[in-house]
């Protein structure tokens, strides 16, 4: 939180940005403003194409979720207007606490409307009549401003009984959420919605069929729906010419740690790692880049030719996630780093399962004695801590305690911790 970030702080206009464009130049209170710089274009034209013709523009976009998953928005869209259960909810993940990201906050606070106009085209599409933003409990300033847009689009018709005079329903209600971060895991978020504790339900049943209140839901991230917008403005086609073939699109990079500008970065999809850590300024002595956040994994400095794509970090034994880019310098002490990881998971771990609530303790407990260990003490903890990780990943409900051991293992396998 308080990180400078070049969105934030972007006052000229920007010819090459699409989710950024309109930070730091419109006034996030004016929904005139929005309007002015191309606000609900998009809308009218759902209204035009119907919710079919909607979904069938998300699909051929391309679009893959950008909380860190990558699974195809058009399908997930498509399996849940499909459901002959009703009601339908839309429900939009804000929890943003992946360690590390910070790119929701900026849009929320940037450009409120752009996420209020997609997720009325997303409700719109899976026949949804009524939206949960479930946003982080420490965004204070995205809550503020989000609230004052929502009120804003009721009083001018874009929210309500009647949208746009288009006879279509729709309204949206912020939940917040209370510091878990478990609770950014969509069934956990549901429970949470629902008055229940956050911890997350085995899946199958997906949300498509079974999700808020065990109906149809369609739960995207902040980043994923505001894509839609230029979607329709500028066809399924101009916007899969962005990007790489199978990531597709305009991304967000969270950079921080040893750069000397960090922030919020938008780069078409198959930059390279390098381009993105020049533009940041790259530290004297690279030590190694953590992708993915908590739940990635570590490139090296030999590595940096790396395509920031969903693929192509997945080649590289790591993560793209949801867009996270830690840069460690060779100054940083590695094992606290990974014991400070570790601290996050048992602290976050929400208890249900043993593989996890047990595992994110002893693998903490391993990387506290490895501070000080070396020789075979030090091979006897890796053992165990790879059979925890094993363990863990194999047997855990949900992604926390599955991804648990990610960062740890990259370290030791590829940048030789320990050794
Ligand atoms: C219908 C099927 N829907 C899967 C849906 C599913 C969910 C989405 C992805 O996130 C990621 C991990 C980390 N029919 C379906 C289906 N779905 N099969 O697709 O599902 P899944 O289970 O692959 O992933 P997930 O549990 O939603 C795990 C990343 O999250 N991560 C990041 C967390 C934090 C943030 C943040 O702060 N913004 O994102 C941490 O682990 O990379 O890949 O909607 O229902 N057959
Ligand atoms: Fe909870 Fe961890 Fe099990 Fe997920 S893996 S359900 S966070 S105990």
């Amino acid at each position: 939180a308080g990180m400078p970030s070049p969105g934030c702080e972007k006052t000229g206009r920007d010819p090459e940005l699409v989710l950024l464009r309109r930070v730091g130049v419109v006034d996030p209170a004016s929904l005139d403003d929005y309007r002015a710089e191309g606000g609900y274009a998009a809308l009218r034209r759902a209204f035009d194409i119907g919710p079919a013709g909607v979904i069938r523009e998300v699909t051929d976009s391309g679009l893959v979720g950008r909380g860190g998953a990558a699974f195809p928005t058009g399908r997930k869209w498509q399996a849940t207007a499909a459901q002959p259960d009703h009601p339908h909810y839309l429900v939009c993940n804000a929890d943003e606490s992946e360690p590390g990201t910070f790119k929701d906050r900026v849009i929320m606070e940037g450009d409120p409307y752009a996420l209020i106009e997609s997720m009325t085209i997303a409700g719109y599409a899976v026949g949804a009549h009524r939206g949960y933003l479930y946003l982080r409990g420490e965004y204070p300033r995205a809550l503020a401003r989000l609230e004052h847009a929502i009120g804003q689009a009721r009083a001018r018709g874009l929210l309500g009984d009647d949208v746009l005079g288009q006879g279509y329903a729709f309204d949206i209600e912020i939940r917040r959420g209370a510091g878990a971060y478990i609770c950014g895991e969509e069934t956990a978020l549901f429970n949470s919605i629902e008055g229940y504790r956050g911890e997350p339900r085995s899946k199958p049943p997906f949300p498509v069929e079974k999700g808020l209140f065990g109906k149809p839901t369609a739960e995207n991230n902040v980043e994923t729906l505001v894509n839609v917008l230029p979607i329709l403005t500028m066809g399924a086609e101009a916007y899969a010419a962005i990007g790489t073939g199978k990531s597709t699109g305009p991304k967000l990079f969270c950079v921080s740690g040893s750069v000397a500008r960090p922030g919020i970065y938008e780069l078409p999809f198959g930059a390279t790692l390098g381009e993105l850590l020049e533009l940041a300024g790259p530290p004297q002595g690279l030590r190694a880049v953590l992708l993915g956040g908590a739940a990635g994994g570590f490139v090296r400095p030999d590595e940096l030719d790396i395509p920031l794509t969903f693929e192509g970090t997945r080649e590289a034994g790591t993560t793209l996630g949801s867009g996270v880019v830690l840069v460690l310098d060779d100054t940083v002490p590695l094992p606290r780093i990974l014991l400070r990881i570790a601290e996050f998971f048992r602290d976050e771990s929400c208890g249900q399962c043993v593989p996890c609530r047990v595992g994110t303790v002893r693998q903490e407990e391993a990387l506290t004695r490895l501070l000080e260990r070396t020789g075979a003490e030090a091979e006897n903890d890796i053992a165990l801590l790879r059979e925890v990780g094993r363990a863990m990943r194999d047997a855990s409900i949900c992604g926390l305690g599955q991804t648990a051991w990610n960062a740890v293992e990259s370290a030791i396998d590829r940048l030789g911790a320990y050794a």
